[in-house]
């Protein structure tokens, strides 16, 4: 039985200066470094947007970055334009050592809907692939750490534990963008999904 490290997203964009920075996102580099060598599989996600994308406030007229609306799928923050492909900002940060990453996982490219889990689209339907990954490495266990704790982790964390594996996700390795209590409510599911909360 496998235990994988599961890096969500750590991106120039939402690190410091970026165009959705979350605060102290750099701060947990290093953090992340010092853990790669101790999982069997490392996995890392990359947050990857055509260009006007939908959930791009600027794709929606008279809106504004942060506003919610209803989609076909249900409800989306609206962000500013972030990680679009191939720009600098979409790249992982440049400290981050990518060299152990047996598997890159992109999300978000399909131009109508968002993906804030590494596992399933904001449909909570359509797969990114990676349990399939995971089920072919015999991954039963996962340790989550990235960027944003109340967002792509927490999103991923939940999907996790709903496809069985038992999930942690590691705190001192995750920053916040905390929207609205966003952070409180995202611990709070994660708990009752029973996905061990550690510091
Ligand atoms: C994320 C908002 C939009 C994240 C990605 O990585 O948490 N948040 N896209
Ligand atoms: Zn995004």
């Amino acid at each position: 039985m496998k235990t994988a490290l599961i890096v969500i997203d750590m991106q120039i964009d939402f690190c410091e200066d970026g165009a959705l920075a979350v605060d102290n996102g750099n701060s947990v580099v290093p953090v992340i470094n010092e853990m790669l060598c101790d999982y069997d599989i490392v996995c890392l996600t990359q947050d990857w947007h055509p260009f006007g994308h939908s959930s791009f406030a600027s794709s929606h007229e008279g809106r504004s970055p942060f506003d919610l609306v209803e989609m076909s799928y249900g409800k989306q923050v609206l962000w500013p334009d972030h990680c679009v492909q191939g720009s600098i900002g979409a790249n992982f940060h440049k400290e981050l050592n990518t060299n152990l990453a047996d598997m890159i996982v992109r999300k978000g490219f399909n131009p109508d809907i968002d993906s804030y889990s590494a596992f399933f689209e904001n449909d909570h339907k359509t797969p990114t692939g990676l349990h399939g990954y995971l089920q072919t490495r015999q991954v039963k266990k996962l340790d989550l750490v990235g960027l944003a704790t109340d967002f792509c982790v927490a999103y991923s964390a939940l999907d996790a534990a709903m496809l069985g594996y038992s999930v942690r996700v590691l705190e001192k390795a995750t920053r916040a963008i905390d929207l609205d209590e966003s952070l409180k409510t995202a611990r709070e599911n994660m708990a009752a999904a029973g996905v061990i909360l550690e510091h």
